[in-house]
């Protein structure tokens, strides 16, 4: 039990964004792929890997959203669904991360198949979403938030991919692209929803642990891939 006083929103807010330093575009991972140093089958086991990741999130995101009473938090949450799921003639994410697949070698039926999802992925994967059916929502907007620091990691990939893997077909990075605004729409979203409603310092600090799981099974999930395709250890790795 905290006796601390609350964070203003403003300090609170500052806390929530100085967890930069635990995401995972710090991990050896995507220091090694952004300094151009994967080859094809390692960028492709990312690729199959993340794609677990993408289909999660609208499962994830309806889990939220069922636990949400509230009308008008439902109605810009089920944006974060059609983002990736699409609608009309929006295609989505998911589509767009196929086509990433496509532009590296891969064939959607592999995506689909999850053959090359590594254990430790799916576990990590696995986890959020099943946090997110038994969270309170706003739990669950908080642990979203890893997103604050997506923007930059989809644009260095957009700024070092093309010159450093000159063999991925540029049709891949769209979702990249897509990426950059819906992110930002939707941490403003997630920030506003934790500022209000996690108001005492306990309450704060379990909001800032939440985000921290979240940073925690993006981190994961490299550390799998590390292994497997990096340090290439037996039995996981990338057979194409
Ligand atoms: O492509 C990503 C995405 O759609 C989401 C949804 C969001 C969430 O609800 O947790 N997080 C997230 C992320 C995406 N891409 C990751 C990347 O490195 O490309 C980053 C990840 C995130 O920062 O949480």
């Amino acid at each position: 039990m905290s006796d601390k006083a609350p964070w203003s929103r403003e300090e609170f807010e500052q806390v929530l964004r100085a967890k930069e330093e635990f995401y995972h575009i710090r991990h050896p991972l995507h220091v090694k792929m952004h300094s151009g140093e994967m080859d094809k089958q390692q960028i492709q086991g990312w690729v199959a890997n993340r794609f677990y990741y993408q289909t999660t999130i609208p499962m994830k995101d309806a889990a939220i959203m069922a636990n949400c009473p509230i009308r008008e938090v439902r109605q810009h949450w089920v944006q974060r669904i059609l983002d990736h799921d699409g609608f009309e003639n929006e295609e989505g994410g998911i589509e767009a991360w196929l086509q990433l697949g496509e532009s590296v070698g891969l064939t959607r039926e592999e995506l689909w198949s999850e053959e090359h999802v590594l254990p430790g992925v799916r576990f990590a994967v696995d986890a959020y979403s099943n946090f997110a059916r038994r969270a309170t929502w706003q739990e669950g907007a908080s642990s979203s938030l890893t997103e604050m620091f997506a923007p930059k990691i989809h644009q260095a990939r957009l700024d070092n991919w093309p010159e450093l893997y000159p063999w991925i077909d540029e049709k891949g990075y769209r979702y990249f692209r897509k990426r950059l605004s819906e992110a930002r729409r939707d941490v403003e979203h997630g920030v506003q929803i934790t500022l209000d409603h996690f108001k005492t310092r306990e309450q704060q600090e379990h909001a800032v642990s939440l985000l921290q799981f979240k940073l925690d099974v993006l981190w994961s999930m490299c550390d799998a891939m590390w292994m497997a395709y990096i340090e290439k250890r037996p039995p996981y790795t990338f057979e194409v």
